[in-house]
């Protein structure tokens, strides 16, 4: 029997998915709230501020790794896939956490990540050990190429996303393995049913059986790589290796690899939420994931508008700002996903690898902080799909300040490229300023600083000595105490637009997106059409000067006290035309 729901799902018998119109909410364990005075974020910590995100209007929370890992990549690397990393807490703390959300109505996503695990994860050890074996085929194991003068060489020419090569010699079986990410992060071997079949159990089906809703799936298009492992092209950001893109990004196997997934986990758990990290995808591509029956993911980041200007593709010390209509035209290829019939979208302008949306997408001018953290968060909350909000986003936190130094950065991709730069241009003062100025404007650190819950001392993140440095402007009114106190905050000013969201959501969060002045460079102009007629029109000035304003219907809503016949400096409204 084929129905139509009113959010244009066309399934049988199906009812639309919860996963739609939720918050969600992203931890990243290390830096969101110390519980035990040990300077490290744990569960109890995230526990304790349940109510906080409840109140905000938070459904849903995004827990970066909490699994037990060496930490070489902050948990990305993982250990032991049914284990809490001891500083963090226990299995205990885990359920009671997993409880806690459910009891106030909400639901908790993890971070699934299995295009690799830790080298310290015990399939690796054995794995490493010798040729045969049960795990002998885990991983990417290659036999070297033999160079022209007779040395050993790696078997392709491709690079490592944090620096050198993707190859790392085996003393032991005598080969070489792949790590796309770091040397200690080696690539499962997913042609393998073994290395499957031990995923869906241990990585998935035992996290659904303790309740958890869902999964962030890390790197979801990259597990399947090409057969021939042919070299990658040599690009400006992957010199003087090869990039793997081509060899990695949607290879062969992909989708029978998620549609096995759906069958033989997915499936047992009803309609869990399944976020895909999915990089470098056309639309077309795009929609193979999430675009037919049977769904593969419920919906997936794309980066068009997060890598505006170069971010994750050029060296950071190359990155620059971007013309706002690239921005608008970048934003149209999610919003289409909402419109198509079976395809979901997020919208996201930060998450724990990108710098702060205020830093990056608003200004760093601080006479106009506060505005243009309301314009942006006016701008998340009205475009359509899943909304994922990033912590400390909801107080406008920013980047590190330049008066740091490459030692506060604790990212091992911050540190790997400073390190490479440091090398390659000995004594450049000039070079080494703006790698340094490349890291503070993009690098992953921005975001990891802890979160900045009041004017206390280290902003009541920990009363120990915190494993991060914590940026000094939360003595400054940028924490979450002195926002909660003020109706005019930007916290405020988040906690209204989630509420106007939730209200108007056929408009907000699943209205089609029209863009009204895509070349204009100052002003970002758009309407959301809802299915019932209904309509919105928002009107947002990029600038920091004032700007003519077009007005449509009734205003609802403006970040200026007093909002007049033209828009100021960094002023956003929503207006609806009934
Ligand atoms: O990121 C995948 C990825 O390719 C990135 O966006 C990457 O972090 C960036 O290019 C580095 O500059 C995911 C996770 O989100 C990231 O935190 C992990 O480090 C990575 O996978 C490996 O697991």
């Amino acid at each position: 029997m084929e129905m139509r729901f009113r959010n244009g799902d066309i399934q049988s018998a199906r009812p639309p998915s919860w996963w739609k119109d939720v918050v969600v909410y992203q931890i990243w364990p290390a830096s969101f709230k110390d519980s035990n005075g040990d300077g490290l974020g744990d569960l109890r910590g995230i526990i304790s501020k349940l109510d906080y995100l409840k109140d905000l209007g938070v459904d849903v929370i995004w827990l970066s790794p909490m699994y037990d890992s060496p930490q070489d990549d902050m948990g990305y690397d993982i250990s032991d896939y049914n284990k809490i990393y001891p500083p963090y807490g226990t299995m205990d703390d885990m359920d009671e956490l997993i409880a806690g959300v459910h009891n106030r109505g909400m639901r908790i996503v993890l971070d699934l990540v299995v295009n690799h695990t830790s080298s310290e994860h015990w399939w690796f050890q054995e794995s490493k050990k010798s040729r045969k074996g049960k795990y002998a085929d885990f991983y990417m194991w290659r036999d070297a190429k033999i160079g022209k003068d007779g040395t050993r060489e790696p078997p392709n020419n491709w690079g490592s996303v944090f620096g050198g090569s993707a190859w790392e010699w085996g003393e032991e079986r005598e080969q070489y393995y792949l790590h796309i990410f770091a040397t200690r992060q080696p690539d499962l071997n997913w042609e393998s049913a073994e290395v499957r079949k031990e995923i869906h159990e241990s990585a998935l089906r035992f996290w659904f059986k303790k309740g958890v809703d869902g999964f962030r799936v890390d790197t979801c298009n990259i597990y399947s790589k090409d057969p021939e492992l042919k070299d990658g092209e040599v690009t400006p950001r992957s010199a003087p290796f090869g990039d793997p893109q081509e060899g990695m990004v949607n290879g062969p196997m992909i989708h029978p690899i998620w549609q096995e997934i759906r069958q033989k986990v997915l499936n047992d758990f009803g309609d869990p939420l399944m976020v895909g990290e999915l990089s470098l995808c056309t639309f077309e591509e795009t929609m193979k994931y999430i675009g037919r029956e049977p769904r593969e993911l419920s919906m997936v980041f794309d980066f068009t508008y997060t890598m505006l200007g170069g971010i994750h593709e050029k060296p950071p010390h190359e990155v620059g700002s971007y013309p706002l209509p690239e921005a608008k035209k970048a934003m149209k290829k999610p919003q289409e996903y909402v419109v198509q019939p079976l395809a979901w979208a997020s919208v996201f302008k930060e998450n724990h690898d990108l710098p702060r949306s205020i830093s990056r997408h608003g200004t760093n001018n601080p006479k106009f902080w506060e505005m243009a953290a309301k314009l942006l968060a006016m701008m998340t909350s009205t475009l359509s799909g899943t909304l994922f909000l990033y912590q400390g986003e909801e107080i406008g936190m920013t980047n590190i300040p330049e008066t740091w130094s490459i030692d506060d950065c604790k990212d091992l991709s911050s540190i790997n490229y400073w390190n490479k730069m440091e090398k390659e241009y000995p004594n450049d003062k000039e070079m080494m300023q703006k790698v340094w100025k490349g890291i503070v404007e993009c690098s992953r650190d921005n975001a990891r600083t802890p979160v900045q819950w009041s004017g206390e001392e280290n902003a009541g993140f920990t009363t120990g000595k915190p494993w991060m440095r914590v940026n000094e402007n939360y003595q400054t009114g940028l924490n979450v105490a002195d926002q909660q106190k003020s109706q005019d905050s930007v916290w405020s000013f988040w906690k209204e637009l989630l509420r106007l969201r939730k209200q108007h959501k056929e408009i907000f969060m699943e209205g089609s997106y029209h863009v009204h002045d895509l070349e204009n460079k100052q002003t970002w102009t758009f309407e959301k059409r809802g299915k019932e007629g209904r309509k919105a029109w928002i009107v947002l000035n990029f600038s920091e000067n004032e700007s003519p304003v077009e007005t449509r219907g009734k205003l609802a809503l403006s970040n200026a006290s007093n909002p007049g016949d033209r828009l100021q400096p960094f002023e956003g409204r929503i207006y609806f035309q009934e």
